[in-house]
């Protein structure tokens, strides 16, 4: 599936930059183009891979390209602004090869997670093709005010995308190392599930049953939010050994569908990009990566069996990503359409109290103030 990628604001243009190092490193040609818009210089300056001339700065009369400080509505206010220059930036590249948009923003900050459903309302009118989001949640840690903001976001821009992926930072967080460093591997282990999805559609090579960006698309389609689950297995080389030598054919075949079903079987019990109750998705797909020959139809399809029975809907597709020079076996499975995820009811909880208190505060501010004129004689109103 042919993707065009825009990171909006700082996380945002981390991960479209993290997509073109992916795509460098594994020759994966997926996304068509990544854009970085932000209304930071320093922040568009840092990035890597995203060539200077597909990166935009919006907002510069209101912020001088410092930033707006995690003010989600003064995000929303640039982006309608300035939607017509994104516009225009976006279309300039040529779209007319494209099966879908992906606007990947952090929603706890205040560029991207106010400026991102504004640019998707304004695609969704522009383009027939889907337009995804992809939404991080800040983690705990972050105070409340990155958790208003990701409720108010989080609530806007799954109206206006096709689906929202979601990735939740709480759940990925690393301790030790320094932010920068953590956010790279955390930037890794996203564009990685991405690059299998994604890619899928995209492989040169005969598989038994590829998946294709219809597949993608039809399990995204009817909205909502969506996780992914991964797990990945290298192959071993006593296992190619074998497999060069031919030993026991219906011996390596039952290893092959195991190998399948239990990389499936822990895509789903480990760590999802927004961990979630699965059994509320309404659709699902399964797609395994790897070399050809260690793929296996019978794999997916029991794969396939297990999760129908797991999920609340019907629609549960599965296929293969034949990826010829790989070492690596690895399964991908996306859930579509999820509704139960503590994340964000914690976040909504969080944001409400932050709300009420920005707003006795703000009442007190007010109260104090009024105080302060009626008892200073030195100032006196205007009229
Ligand atoms: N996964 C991931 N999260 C990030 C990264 N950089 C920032 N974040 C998260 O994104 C949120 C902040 O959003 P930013 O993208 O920095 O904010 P912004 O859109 O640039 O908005 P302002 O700087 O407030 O104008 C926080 O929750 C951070 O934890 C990154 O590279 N990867
Ligand atoms: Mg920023």
């Amino acid at each position: 599936m042919r993707v065009f990628v825009i990171g909006y604001g700082q996380a945002g243009g981390r991960v479209a930059d993290a997509f073109l190092e992916l795509a460098k490193k594994t020759g994966q040609n997926f996304v068509i183009r990544a854009l970085a818009i932000n209304t930071a210089r320093s922040d568009l300056m840092g990035i890597k891979n995203i060539p200077m001339d597909d990166r935009v700065l919006v907002g510069e009369s209101l912020t001088k390209g410092h930033g707006i400080g995690a003010d989600n509505e003064l995000g929303a206010q640039v982006a309608t602004d300035e939607v017509f220059t994104i516009q225009s930036e976006i279309d300039k590249r040529g779209t007319h090869q494209v099966d879908a948009f992906l606007i990947v923003a952090g929603l706890g900050g205040g560029t991207g997670s106010g400026g991102a459903p504004v640019l998707a309302r304004r695609l969704k009118k522009l383009y027939e093709e889907p337009v995804y989001g992809l939404g991080i949640l800040p983690s705990k840690d972050e105070g409340s005010l990155y958790s208003l903001n990701a409720a108010r976001s989080l609530v806007t821009f799954v109206n206006e995308v096709d689906n929202l992926f979601l990735f939740d930072n709480d759940a990925w967080k690393k301790g030790g190392e320094s932010v920068k460093e953590a956010f790279e591997d955390i930037n890794e282990e996203i564009v990685r599930r991405f690059g299998i999805l994604f890619g899928a559609g995209e492989a040169n090579e005969v598989g038994q049953m590829v998946v294709d960006a219809a597949e993608v698309m039809n399990t995204l389609k009817g909205g909502g939010i969506s996780t992914i689950g991964y797990a990945s297995e290298e192959i071993s080389s006593e296992g190619l050994f074998k497999k060069l030598f031919g030993k026991k054919k219906a011996m390596e075949n039952l290893d092959t569908v195991t190998r399948i079903t239990s990389l499936v079987r822990r895509a789903v019990a480990g760590r999802l990009t927004i961990p979630c109750d699965v059994s509320t998705a309404e659709k699902a797909l399964i797609i395994a990566a790897g070399p050809p020959k260690e793929l296996s139809r019978k794999g997916i399809e029991k794969s396939k069996m297990r999760i129908e029975e797991m999920i609340r809907g019907k629609e549960v597709r599965g296929g293969d990503y034949p990826l010829v020079k790989g070492r690596h076996v690895s399964t991908v499975v996306l859930f579509s359409g999820v509704s139960d995820i503590p994340r964000i009811k914690e976040l909504q909880e969080i944001g409400a109290e932050a709300q009420e208190q920005i707003k006795e505060v703000s009442s007190e501010k007010e109260k104090e103030y009024k105080e302060l004129l009626d008892t200073n004689d030195t100032i006196k109103p205007l009229f």
